[in-house]
């Protein structure tokens, strides 16, 4: 199961990836990818961001059937956010591990908009999330989480992507004097590490392991440190 195998996502996420800093330049060729709604997409947008073994995210609106969901008419569609990975450092089951931590599946959002939701790509992920959805369902009752097939993807406005990067007055205008246009910051992977460690879902570990490569320089890297500390 490779990304080769997809249909491309419905729009924007045809131009060319980002490659001017290091992470960037040396990401892994071969990525698969999730989609997982987990109520507002900021949140998840970054902690996923900061997991070792992710490689780029977007957010943006799926599940539903109306043809051109916005953040104003989203129909009924939900917001999610697509998480692509490296299989050989991340497995799709240990991502859905932490899909099922980070909500209560027994708890139903209120409006349709912030469901709780995971769509396969294939048969491949359904066999694994109807396996994991049986294996809580059997331990803890019953599960509201919808569990259904991806049917197209939209991708969010531009000031939803890297929400809590946007929100942060320093890294976002380290990386936009690199990026300084919006679809290669959202594909940036360097960008999805600086949103988490913007919201806090950084860690010391993560910028021991790999600050180095984001390229920003040592004041870029003693500010991510202090987003940590
Ligand atoms: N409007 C809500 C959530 C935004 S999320 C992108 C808020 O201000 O927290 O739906």
């Amino acid at each position: 199961m490779s990304d080769d195998d997809l249909p491309p996502p419905s729009s924007g996420t045809d131009a060319l990836y980002p490659q001017s800093l290091p992470l960037d330049a040396a990401a892994p060729t071969r990525t698969e990818t999730a989609t997982l709604g987990l109520g507002c997409f900021w949140g998840p947008d970054a902690r996923f961001g900061a997991t070792p073994g992710v490689v780029r995210t977007r957010v943006g609106y799926a599940g539903g059937s109306s043809p051109t969901p916005t953040y104003r008419d989203l129909g009924d569609h939900t917001e999610v956010v697509q998480v692509e990975y490296d299989p050989t450092v991340l497995s799709y089951d240990a991502l859905l591990d932490r899909f099922w931590r980070w909500h209560d599946p027994r708890a139903r959002s209120a409006i349709r908009q912030y469901d709780h939701l995971v769509l396969w790509h294939d048969d491949e992920q359904r066999a694994a999330v109807e396996a994991s959805r049986d294996r809580i369902e059997s331990r803890r009752g019953h599960v509201s989480t919808r569990t259904e097939p991806l049917s197209g993807f939209t991708p969010a406005e531009d000031y939803h992507q890297k929400y809590n990067l946007r929100a942060d007055d320093e890294l976002f205008d380290a990386i936009s004097a690199v990026y300084d246009d919006p679809t290669t910051l959202r594909e940036s992977i360097v960008a999805a590490r600086l949103n988490g460690f913007a919201a806090g879902d950084g860690s010391v570990a993560l910028l021991d392991d790999e600050g180095d490569s984001y390229g920003l320089g040592d004041e870029v890297l003693a500010t991510l440190r202090s987003r940590v500390e």
